[in-house]
């Protein structure tokens, strides 16, 4: 039935357009702060204008961490949505969809104001004691508050269609974006507490201190399932889009649906391994947020045996042989499968990196050095930007009712060849100049000129020159964008891929929300009551807040 809808609704196209335009304005603006820090950490230009290279750092991490990627799966998902559920958004969906848009683009076109005005020098985690304008705060609540109003839209048209299709299970895509925004609203709360309750009243003066510990906490519950929410839509493609561009099947539809409720589960009580190396928290808590970290690890390792599994399936059914003999039969010229292919195969070193990280002795190592940025360039500004920018290229003309030019198609594997470049340089030299000790979140030290740093200076350098290759990357993608909204008329299609015949239907118990966020909530409850209570009640007389800039 699904091959038949082919054309959007013109009114779904606009609010997804809208999302995805919106994502790569602040992919480009993020883009030319990150090449400036580059170059200033190289030693190569010194910043005109009084501009601060803490401001420039903020406005790269508060565009492309946050504004970026909730853009581009707000977009996506929706688009999914309306594709997977009938061929069109429910009305109050998508008016949903317009109302968070417009109160995300509010919140954040003040907090691009700020940042530049330099008011809210304070890093896109924004930690207490560094007190920004109050109303760099207030301007986070627009964001956050229409990230719900979106979430709350597709769980009404998932409902909708529930009740219209009654005891069908829900087409994958859909029930992704569910556990999805539903992950995204449950981590949400804690941060939203952060701002309203301590950063708010605190940046006003309404009171005159602050609990960093608590405040630090409560961003950590949100912060990490954050990292999720960009990885879950890049899944999503890699489950449900992928096998189709690549000619096959789904290798298991309820493997792909049990790893997102895991995610669901194990996303949200970890906050802890950001805070492995903070006073203040007992370690009994650590270690078990630890645990419930490597429980995180598993889904993703049952996303790269599904992965193979779909690869393996596909090339023997067009008569591949040997262990690896598939590996020949995948579209290698197509950009929307390269792209997202080059994410997996960097998604390997870069979630090793993570479990690097969350082992208690060897954060002492990393944390707080150059080694946990290079982490998050593997991660989410490879694996998940790398597939965003591969889905973007059916995306856009699917949208449009418009086609791809094989000029289009090349162009868009030599922007994934530059990225893949730009950041192995970046991210490489990131991670050595980590072990070797050199500070994150720092424009320029030598400890004293302590002799070590000197082995620094040639991976700054190699660094700058990543930089400056992504920045010329940035540039190309902006391009092929516009190319594809430019494209000649025409059909692309909307990949979903159909399931493997052999494999087995999903249970229903996927579907029964109630127990999964309950057992979410225990799980929360267990892992944060006691030492949340322990950080309030050793909270002494709390921090005053400073402005470092
Ligand atoms: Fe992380 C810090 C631990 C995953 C992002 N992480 C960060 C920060 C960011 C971030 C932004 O425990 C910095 C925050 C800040 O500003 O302070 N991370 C982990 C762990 C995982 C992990 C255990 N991180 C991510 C993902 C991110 C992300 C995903 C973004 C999208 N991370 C940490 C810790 C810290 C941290 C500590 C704090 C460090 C500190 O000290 O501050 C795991 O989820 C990773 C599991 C992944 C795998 C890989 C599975 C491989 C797959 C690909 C298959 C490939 C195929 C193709 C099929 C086990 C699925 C192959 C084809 C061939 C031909 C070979
Ligand atoms: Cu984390």
């Amino acid at each position: 039935m699904l091959k038949e809808i082919q054309s959007f609704d013109r009114r779904d196209a606009s609010l997804v357009l809208a999302h995805i335009l919106f994502a790569f304005f602040a992919l480009f603006m993020g883009g030319v702060a990150g090449v400036l820090q580059g170059l200033v950490r190289g030693g190569m230009v010194t910043l005109p204008m009084g501009i601060g290279y803490y401001q420039l750092l903020t406005a790269h991490g508060v565009l492309m961490a946050l504004i970026f990627t909730t853009y581009f799966i707000i977009g996506f998902i929706y688009s999914g949505v309306a594709r997977t559920l009938g061929g069109r958004l429910l009305p109050i969906a998508r008016n949903l969809g317009w109302l968070g848009f417009a109160l995300m683009t509010f919140g954040t076109l003040l907090a691009t104001v700020l940042i530049l005005l330099n008011k809210a020098t304070v890093l896109y985690t924004f930690y207490a004691p560094l007190k920004a304008d109050p109303w760099f705060y207030v301007s986070l609540v627009f964001v956050v508050v229409g990230s719900w109003m979106s979430g709350i839209g597709v769980f009404l048209n998932y409902r909708y269609w529930k009740r219209t299709n009654p005891g069908q299970t829900t087409p994958l895509f859909t029930f992704m974006a569910v556990v999805t925004m539903l992950m995204w609203i449950i981590a949400t709360l804690g941060v939203a507490i952060e701002v309203l309750f301590q950063l708010i009243p605190w940046s006003f003066g309404w009171v005159e201190t602050v609990n960093v510990t608590l405040s630090r906490t409560l961003f950590w519950y949100f912060g990490h399932p954050l990292v999720y929410f960009w990885l879950l839509p890049a899944y999503m493609c890699w489950y449900v889009v992928i096998p189709k561009v690549i000619g096959g099947k789904m290798f298991s539809d309820a493997l792909a649906r049990l790893s997102f409720i895991m995610f669901l589960l194990f996303s949200i009580p970890v906050g802890f391994h950001h805070q492995l190396m903070e006073p203040g928290i007992s370690n009994v808590w650590k270690f078990v947020q630890v645990v419930l970290t490597f429980m995180v690890v598993i889904p993703s390792l049952m996303t790269a045996f599904s992965l193979f599994a779909t690869f393996e399936m596909h090339g023997r059914s067009v008569g591949a042989k040997g262990l690896f003999g598939w590996f020949k039969k995948l579209p290698w010229k197509d950009v929307r499968f390269f792209a997202p292919f080059m994410g997996m195969l960097i998604f390997i070193p870069a979630g090793a990196g993570g479990l690097i990280n969350a082992s208690h002795e060897l954060n002492a190592i990393v944390h707080n050095t150059l080694w946990v940025t290079g982490h998050f360039h593997l991660t989410v500004a490879t694996s998940v930007a790398l597939t965003f920018f591969g889905i973007t290229y059916w995306l856009i003309p699917s949208m449009l009712g418009r086609a791809m030019t094989p000029l289009m198609n090349r162009l868009g594997i030599i922007q994934t060849i530059l990225w893949l470049v730009g950041m192995f340089f970046m991210s490489g030299s990131m991670h050595t100049l980590g072990l070797l000790g050199s500070p994150r979140r720092t424009s320029f030290t030598t400890y004293q000129d302590h002799p070590d740093t000197i082995l620094w200076m040639p991976y700054n350098v190699a660094m700058a020159i990543g930089g400056v290759i992504l920045f010329f990357a940035v540039v190309l993608m902006i391009v092929n964008i516009c190319m594809l909204m430019s494209a000649p008329k025409g059909e692309t299609e909307y990949p979903i891929a159909e399931v493997s015949e052999q494999a087995e239907k999903a249970p229903a118990i996927f579907e029964r929300w109630g127990v999964w966020v309950s057992v979410l909530v225990v799980l929360i409850l267990v892992a944060y009551s006691i030492p949340v209570m322990d950080i309030i009640n050793d909270a002494g007389i709390g921090a005053k807040g400073f402005r470092t800039w």
